[in-house]
């Protein structure tokens, strides 16, 4: 299927077989299997990372800086083609890179114990820390505002002007609840604007599918370094919040199955702040549990913007699959909100620092 592919690598296709991964929204991924090897391949969704040499550049700075402080840290870099490439662009104009399988590893797709949680916190942390020190200038925005939350409200409400009328009569419920929580979108621009939060090296993307986990389940490192960049804190903490406080996801159309965990909370709290608290500024510890509502609104800005906009960025495998989406992340928006007291409490904890 990828013969053009596997022949950069010096591979023979013939003795390969793939097998598509059900995981992620944006890029599509393979593991290919071979007599004595395996690894991943990734094709890069270039509608939404427009210059994948953005991506390459970033992770060869990173992967060099890492290996110079930190030369023991596992950094999964894409593998250089036979040419020294890191990324090749096929046939079609599409764009794959081939990652080596790490050996005696594994992915966790639903966060079960509160273990995991504190394990997966414990990497993002230990990440961010690594890379304190780097000059963060020498790095590409891979996606230009990302996680800028009051762009993508104009964004929504753009959306929002162009929809059809029977669509936004559909729609009326979410768009007001919107609405009524943009008090969050001015926290975040309050936060920026009186430089409370420095920038930092954020991945950006901390659901617990994109961290390593050894045979014990141990961390060994994270992964899915596309968004690599300059960003601020709540972006990993409010993600991690995001995605494994509820036992359900963003995909669960059972809205009484999403429910927050607290001892889950205090395991990402405890995880990332001993690596990480050394570092933070007291804004930023400040910020912790705001940052869980920031990435679920901001979540839930952006799935109903791509359902007004047609489904133009998300993959969706129904009609109405984006509204749904948005619907579960307001809903586990006011549950995140009535657990903020018992959050509160839970903070009051200490925890051993490094
Ligand atoms: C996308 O493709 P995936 O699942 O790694 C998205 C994230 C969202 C997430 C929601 C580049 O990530 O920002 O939080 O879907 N990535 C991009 O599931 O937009
Ligand atoms: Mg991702």
């Amino acid at each position: 299927m990828f013969n053009d592919i596997l022949i950069n690598y010096g591979l023979e296709p013939a003795a390969y077989s793939f097998h598509k991964l059900e995981s992620g929204l944006i890029n599509y991924t393979w593991k290919v299997t071979g007599p004595d090897n395996e690894f991943i391949l990734q094709q890069i969704n270039t509608r939404v990372f427009k210059n994948p040499y953005n991506i390459a550049e970033n992770i060869e700075i990173l992967n060099q800086y890492i290996k110079q402080v930190a030369p023991d840290y596992l950094f999964v870099a894409p593998l250089l083609s036979v040419n020294g490439e890191s990324i090749i662009k096929n046939h079609g104009g599409a764009y794959f890179r081939l990652f080596p399988f790490i050996k005696n590893s594994h992915t966790v797709d639903v966060v079960d114990n509160a273990g995991e949680a504190y394990e997966a916190a414990k990497q993002f942390g230990i990440f961010t820390r690594l890379f304190k020190s780097l000059d963060l200038n020498l790095l590409n925005y891979t996606l230009v505002d990302f996680h800028n939350l009051p762009l993508r409200l104009q964004q929504f409400r753009q959306a929002v002007k162009q929809a059809a009328p029977e669509l936004l009569k559909v729609t009326a419920n979410e768009i007001a609840q919107i609405e009524q929580h943009s008090d969050i979108a001015s926290t975040y621009e309050k936060l920026v604007n009186n430089n409370l939060m420095p920038l930092r090296l954020i991945h950006h993307d901390t659901k617990i599918s994109n961290v390593l986990f050894d045979d014990e389940g141990k961390g060994l490192c994270v992964i899915d370094l596309d968004t690599l960049m300059p960003g601020y804190f709540i972006s990993d903490v409010g993600d991690m919040l995001r995605t494994y406080l509820s036992p359900a996801n963003e995909e669960e159309t059972d809205f009484t199955k999403i429910v927050v965990r607290p001892d889950f909370f205090y395991a990402i709290y405890k995880g990332y702040m001993e690596q990480m608290e050394i570092i933070l500024t007291q804004a930023e510890k400040d910020s912790f549990i705001f940052a869980g509502k920031f990435m679920i609104y901001m979540q839930a800005v952006r799935f109903l913007t791509d359902h007004l906009n047609s489904d133009v960025y998300y993959q969706v495998k129904y009609p109405g699959h984006n509204l749904m989406r948005a619907q579960n992340q307001l809903y586990f928006l006011d549950q995140y909100i009535q657990a903020e007291p018992q959050f509160n409490a839970l903070m009051q904890h200490q925890y051993s620092s490094i």
